[in-house]
């Protein structure tokens, strides 16, 4: 394990891209993000992000998640990872372009699940480029699966695995809303959002949570949140916030307060 603290900081498909669009990126989202990235000026962060109007439909037209059944799927994995790749080359591009040292690491080649779930990760090289300085970069992907030939890996788990393997202190989830509510709050008005939740009361909740209302072949709100359980009972502190309210993300990775939901072990 890394000795470093690590800050992991997830931004949401649906804030880069417009989920009711197919391949439909929100360059302007984007660029602000990357300067506020480069403002915040964060030591040993690794980012991850989502797959949105990208990833998403495809995944679905494919069937890609449920594995490999017939002959078709294969070059629906294909363009899968392939549409990632074109939106983390977006992404890396508005880092770079800013001077910032990000560094590319595609999920699709350093990691194997077994029905779904990560079973190998090669992160040598990841945890190598972290010592040395550079800002990691990954995204859910489709990948290869012992058991079910390939699969869909979410941008959460990949976030909790990280969380735990490089020793972090704080995980940030910039998501389209304010934070966590009781139910979507683009569906219905009247939810309710929490500032702050311990372990317990999130368990609780769980059934009660709002589904996602667009296109999102790896579980809506509630998926991630389930995702993130490991590294929250290990005590990691998750913040979800609104990354696509203007500054929210540079505040919270400064440290600063932002109308937010933290969820925490106690
Ligand atoms: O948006 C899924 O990642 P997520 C990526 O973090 C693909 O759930 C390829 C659908």
């Amino acid at each position: 394990m890394s000795r470093l603290k690590s800050t992991i900081l997830k931004i949401g498909g649906s804030v880069i891209t417009d989920k009711g669009k197919e391949l439909e990126v929100r360059m302007q989202a984007i660029n602000r993000l990357a300067e506020e990235i480069q403002n915040a000026n964060v030591e040993n962060l690794i980012i991850v992000h989502g797959g949105g109007s990208f990833g998403h439909p495809l995944a679905q037209k494919y069937a890609i998640k449920e594995g490999f059944k017939k002959e078709t799927q294969r070059i629906g994995f294909s363009e899968t990872h392939h549409v990632m790749t074109v939106l983390n080359g977006l992404f890396m591009d508005a880092l770079i372009w800013r001077n910032i040292p990000a560094v590319s690491i595609t999920p699709c080649s350093c990691i194997i699940t077994e029905n779904g779930r990560i079973r190998c990760f090669e992160d040598a090289p990841l945890k190598l480029f972290l010592k040395a300085g550079f800002l990691p970069v990954l995204y859910g992907d489709a990948v290869p699966d012992t058991k079910l030939g390939f699969t869909i890996l979410s941008g959460d788990q990949l976030v909790s695995v990280l969380a735990t393997r490089f020793n972090a202190e704080r995980i940030i989830i910039g998501v389209d809303v304010d934070g966590l509510y009781n139910a979507d709050p683009k569906v219905k008005k009247t939810a309710k959002m929490f500032r702050r939740l311990t372990l317990k009361e999130l368990k609780k909740l769980q059934n009660k949570l709002g589904e996602s209302t667009a296109c999102d072949v790896t579980g809506g709100m509630w998926g991630k949140i389930a995702e993130l359980l490991p590294a929250i009972e290990l005590g990691i502190p998750i913040t979800i916030v609104n990354a696509a309210k203007p500054n929210y993300i540079y505040k919270t990775l400064k440290g600063e307060k932002v109308k937010s939901t933290l969820i925490e072990k106690e």
